[in-house]
Formats: C-alpha cells, structure tokens, sequence
C-alpha cells in the first residue's frame, strides 16, 4: 500500500535524508517507484495503542491493524517481554534432525484447542504466501499418497488474495498479480466470486442476496463439472474475501460450496489469514461461516504481526494420511517454527484468551462497531453499501446509490478519499472505490467514534471533490 506525504511538503532533515536513502536504494511493495521516490516516503517510527506516528509528529489512527494483523494493537509489553526472553534464551535453533523447542511445541499445541475439529497436526511456515504455497503441495501430496495423481488443479475464486510467491499469487484471482510474472502456472482454475453488491454492474439484474449465493455457487459447479472433478484436487476460499474488496458471502454460498466439495471430493483449504484470530468473532472464520476446512491457513494476527510466522493446521483427513506416510516429508523453511516467533505467537494467545479479546468481538465491540458504521454511513449519499462483520467494515462508493452504478475506473474515487484519510490523520485502505476498515481488535468504543469521525469527515470531503451533497 504506498503511503503519501503531501507532494513537495516541506519535511525535516533526517526525514529528508531517509527519504533519499529509501528512494536510491529500496523498493516497495505493490509500489510505482518512480512516483513513490518523486512524492517522497512516508517514515513510521513509533506507535501505541490504535496509533502510529511519522517522522514529522504527523499521528495517524491506523484503522487498518498495519496490514490486517495488529489484532491486539502496537506496544503490547507482554509480546515484547516474551520475544525478548527467546530472544535471550533461544535466539535460534530449528526442528529439522529430530529436533524441537518449547514455544513451537507449546504454540503447536495450543492451536490444536483453537482450531476446527480434527485440525490436530500443524506445520509452521513465516508468511501467509509461504502457508498457502506449502498448502498446495500438501494437497498435491495427499492426492499423491491416495493413489489419485490425477487430482492436481488447484480452484479459487476471482478477486481472492492468498499471496505473492509463483503458486500463491497463482492461486490469487486479483488478475494484476499476474502478468508481470507469466503467472497463473497452468494447473490453476478460477470460479466467480459471491460478491452480491456488484452483481447488477455485472449483470445479474436485480437478484435478492440468498439467491445469488446459490447462483455463484452453481456457476462453480458447472465449471467443476467442465473440468472434471477427478481433476480437481482442492477449492481454496478467504471465508470472508479480504484484499479483494471485502466480499461477504451470502448466507447461502458457503453450505452450497462445502456440499459441492463434498459431492466431488474436493478438498477445502480455508485461508484464515485475514479471518483468524478474532477477527470475525470467533477464532478463525471456519467458525463463522460454518466451513469444515480439510486444510487451514493463518498468519498475520497468529502473532499480532509483531514476528513473521505462519502455521498450516491439516484436518484430520490430511492429517492422518501425511502423518503416516512412512516416508520423509520433504519440505520446511530454515524459520520454520522460529523460537521467538513461536514465542511472541504463544503469548499473543495467551492475551487474546485473558483479555476474552474475541468473545468481545463477537459480543460487544463488534456489535457496536458494524451498528455505528451503519448509523454513519447508510444513508450518506456516496455510500452505496456498508458491509462488515465482527471488527471489520468495508463502504463502497458509488455514482449512483439506487442503481448500484461504481465509477468509471480513471476517476479513481477511492484514491481520492484514501489521500484525504492520510491528510486527516486515519489510515483507511482502498480497493478500487470501498474504502475498508480493520482495526485492532482492542479498540474502545471511544477510538471507534474518533475513527470514525475521521472517516465521516474523509468521504464528506472526497463527495465534495466530486460535487456529490
Ligand atoms: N492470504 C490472505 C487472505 C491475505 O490477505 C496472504 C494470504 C499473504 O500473506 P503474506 O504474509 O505473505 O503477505 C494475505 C496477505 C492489502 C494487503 O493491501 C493484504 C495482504 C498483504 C499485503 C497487503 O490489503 N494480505
């Protein structure tokens, strides 16, 4: 996500002087590097709490968690003092040559009592992409082991995010991932997505939301059959589509699309990076939207994204077979179970559970967040639709509210309104026009009406750009 300082701002010195540095000699992420270098980087130094501050004392409320992670927001002693007890005790070792160390094993452990049934066996791997590339050869792996090699194409759905790295981002359905990188591989199929706000712009007409679920369903179904299901290894779904655009499946889809899998044995990778850990209320998504993952994915607020660690949790199906295999499995990273990741992750859990972090998402500051949204943004004119679930909220801009109608693309209405967030001290996330919100999980009812204030104040102004009362 490429931040923005004010374009020819006057900055400081030692700013300045990292900004140079930054532009000669890093390059970002998901950035125009020339653009980014000319309008100068944004530096963050500290943060506490739900805020983060820049090199120039500019305080933002950060309503994105840094990237969908800081579930229990920045300056958690508790994490810091467990990763610095590893980091002086155990600073590395890894669990290649029948070896293991205490926070892997206990972290290991504890997810088993979090996860859906039968998810007893995880391996741990240090980024979302690396946990969803490691998925994929499990699943090839599993289908190698029953005897069905013939299974091997990997389905997801349009607009979904499981990564960057070459099977990742191949997995990915947002199609700019892929051209500079040739990808998809071959061996990858996409399904349409269950994204019910945009079905008239796409042309479904004017269908009720349970129907469209069944619908996008069905359409999935006609494709698997196209292809083949003896074909098919696995069905790969965020239970709530992230990155994408926030896309909440309709009450509907999910019992269609695990019935479908079911029917032509399909294996069901859920990708919990965003969804898990209290997000949507419950541990991990699966639980939310009723999915019986055969394989899950996690990252992010596994440790509050405070280290690098990721973990794949294999269903009991999987679980067994790969477990008693007899045979080396041939896979891991030198990181893999990192001792103070492991650590940091541990004691992430252990907070969450104290403080009843999630429960207070689904029950109180959840609640109170996706009804203040509604109450703010619902009848606001450039705000085609609310949408959200447990402590996240998406608000989609749009032309015109009663057709449903977005706007032309080149008008870039959501970077309008992203700009006008940096400027005003909020950092909200834009997908093509819905701006998304995902805070910490441990925001006060108190800095939801601060951040949402910020935001009200943001859309009023991008509406006032473009002459929208
Ligand atoms: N799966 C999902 C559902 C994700 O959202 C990944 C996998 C990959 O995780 P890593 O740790 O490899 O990045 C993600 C990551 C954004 C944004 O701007 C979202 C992600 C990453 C970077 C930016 O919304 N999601």
């Amino acid at each position: 996500m490429p931040v923005k300082t004010k374009a020819g701002a006057k900055v400081s010195a030692p700013t300045k002087r990292l900004q140079r540095l930054d532009a000669l000699h890093h390059i970002h992420p998901f950035t125009q590097t020339e653009l980014l270098n000319r309008e100068g980087v944004r530096v963050i130094t500290r943060s506490k709490g739900i805020y983060v501050w820049d090199s120039e004392g500019n305080k933002l409320i950060d309503g994105m968690a840094g990237l969908w992670c800081v579930q229990l927001g920045y300056g958690n002693r508790e994490l810091a003092q467990a990763g610095a007890e590893a980091l002086k005790t155990l600073p590395y070792y890894n669990h290649f040559f029948k070896t293991t160390n205490p926070w892997t094993v206990e972290l290991a452990a504890k997810l088993t009592t979090l996860l859906p049934e039968g998810h007893t066996r995880v391996l741990f791997a240090n980024s979302g992409s690396e946990a969803n590339d490691a998925a994929l050869k499990l699943i090839r792996y599993y289908w190698n082991l029953k005897g069905k090699p013939k299974k091997k194409i990997h389905l997801s759905r349009q607009l979904s995010y499981h990564g960057v790295t070459m099977a990742s981002a191949s997995l990915s359905g947002l199609t700019p991932m892929h051209p500079q990188w040739d990808l998809p591989f071959d061996g990858f199929a996409k399904v349409p997505t269950p994204y019910w706000y945009g079905a008239k712009a796409a042309g479904y007409g004017d269908i009720g939301e349970d129907e469209f679920g069944i619908l996008i369903a069905r359409e999935s179904e006609r494709i698997i059959k196209e292809i083949g299901p003896e074909l098919i290894a696995s069905f790969s779904a965020e239970p709530v589509q992230g990155a994408g655009g926030l896309i909440i499946p309709p009450a509907t889809y999910w019992p269609e699309m695990s019935r479908i899998c079911r029917q032509y044995d399909i294996l069901l990778h859920a990708d919990e990076v965003v969804t898990g850990f209290g997000r949507t209320g419950e541990w991990f998504g699966s639980f939310t939207y009723g999915l019986e993952p055969d394989i899950l994915t996690m990252a992010k607020g596994l440790s509050s994204g405070y280290q690098p660690i990721s973990a794949i949790s294999l269903g009991a199906r999987m679980g067994e077979a790969i477990a008693g295999a007899n045979e080396e499995l041939v896979h891991g990273y030198t990181y893999s179970g990192h001792p103070v990741a492991s650590a940091v992750a541990l004691k992430n859990i252990e907070v969450l559970e104290r403080e009843r972090i999630v429960q207070r998402v689904k029950r109180s500051i959840g609640p109170y967040f996706q009804r203040r949204v509604r109450q703010l943004f619902g009848s606001h004119p450039l705000v085609g639709e609310v949408r959200g679930d447990g402590m996240l909220a998406a608000l989609e801009l749009v032309a015109d509210k009663r057709e449903r109608r977005p706007f032309p693309r080149e008008r870039n209405v959501g970077t309008i309104c992203r700009d006008h967030c940096f400027s005003n001290g909020l950092v909200m996330r834009a997908i093509r026009d819905t701006m998304v919100l995902s805070p910490p999980l441990v925001i006060t009812e108190a800095e939801v009406e601060k951040l949402l204030a910020k935001a009200k104040l943001c859309i009023d102004l991008t509406a006032a750009d473009l002459g929208i009362q």
